[in-house]
């Protein structure tokens, strides 16, 4: 049934002019009756279809709203988002998915909210996540890795996330260690990896991934207004969310695919290629010290390498840098 309707609405999409109701049965092996009923179905989810007698169908707009079907129909993956699940309005789209990891649900499971009212940052920082505003989402990912590879998780989706901007817009996006993406040196994005395991395996992870898409000038809360912003602000153009978020989970899924194939190289290069200050100097506050240093690159391990004035090396793992 739903593959029917993808197919169905990849046939409308191809279409410049409409398309009959006979070709539209033949073309899916199904009955004039079924084409109809299909129809009334999209038009519940928000497409606004014209249909002309003797001329047949014609998509004239696409629903604005994000809802389960209209993620999954344009979505060509494999694994991520097979099972998706859509909430208007939740309080951590985080904490639903930690419920359904312990439910058994599979790999790849994704929670998406229009709206979370107690959306988090890390050690229990406030996400503002207003409704329609961004992408509030989390991914159920059941990695065979040790828990130690976990912080390449959120190194891995950072540079998701920097690709598909990158490639979406005129935007140049910078990574800022760990988890920020931020466009023109505000934060537009932020990545919350939470994790359960036992002392060698990873049971599941929790990728948790906040996006400020279409808000206004104004529209960030004050407190943070100098140093947050969105896409929209940045770019001056209102971004489609559902196809933003259908293009993060597909390359989300082949840059995961080969990750797991081929390792961290990869990804260590990408990031650094979009890594925000990295080569320059920065002053940084450890428990040890206050030096200043140049920021060289992420290592396997998701630390950050600076070299300071004399000349030597520092893996940071948790400090305090001056951007
Ligand atoms: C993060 O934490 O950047 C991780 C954000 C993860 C949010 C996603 S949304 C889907 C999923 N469900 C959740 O409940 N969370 C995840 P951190 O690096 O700790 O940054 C938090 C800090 O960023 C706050 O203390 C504010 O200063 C600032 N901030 C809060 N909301 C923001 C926003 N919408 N945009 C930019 N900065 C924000």
């Amino acid at each position: 049934m739903e593959s029917t309707r993808k197919q169905l609405i990849d046939l409308l999409k191809e279409q410049d002019s409409h398309i009959s109701g006979q070709q539209l049965s033949e073309a899916l092996d199904i009955s004039r009756t079924a084409v109809w009923k299909h129809m009334n179905e999209l038009k519940k989810d928000g497409y606004e279809i014209e249909a002309i007698q003797r001329k047949g169908y014609k998509i004239v707009s696409s629903p604005d709203k994000v809802s389960k079907n209209t993620l999954q129909w344009g979505l060509n993956t494999k694994w991520i988002g097979q099972h998706l699940y859509h909430y208007p309005q939740v309080e951590s789209t985080q904490d639903i998915v930690h419920q359904l990891a312990k439910e058994g649900k599979p790999h790849g499971t994704v929670v998406i909210a229009d709206e979370q009212v107690k959306g988090k940052g890390r050690m229990a920082r406030e996400w503002h996540s207003p409704e329609g505003k961004g992408v509030w989402m989390s991914i159920l990912l059941r990695p065979d890795l040790p828990p130690v590879q976990a912080p390449q998780l959120t190194l891995l989706t950072a540079t998701v996330l920097a690709n598909v901007m990158d490639k979406r817009s005129a935007l140049v996006p910078s990574i800022k260690w760990p988890n920020d993406i931020l466009v023109h040196h505000k934060k537009v994005a932020g990545i919350l990896t939470e994790m359960q395991a036992e002392q060698d395996r990873i049971q599941y992870v929790v990728l948790g991934i906040g996006i400020n898409v279409n808000q206004e000038d104004g529209e960030i809360p004050s407190m943070i207004a100098h140093k947050a912003s969105s896409l929209k602000m940045e770019s001056g153009e209102k971004w489609d969310i559902q196809e933003f978020v259908q293009s993060i989970l597909s390359t989300f899924e082949k840059t995961y695919d080969s990750f797991i194939e081929e390792g961290f190289q990869e990804i260590k290069q990408e990031w650094e290629r979009y890594g925000y200050k990295i080569g320059e100097k920065v002053t940084i506050s450890t428990m040890r010290r206050d030096f200043k240093a140049t920021l060289l690159g992420i290592e396997a391990d998701g630390a950050l390498l600076a070299k300071d004035e004399q000349g030597e090396m520092e893996k940071l793992y948790s400090a305090e840098i001056h951007w």
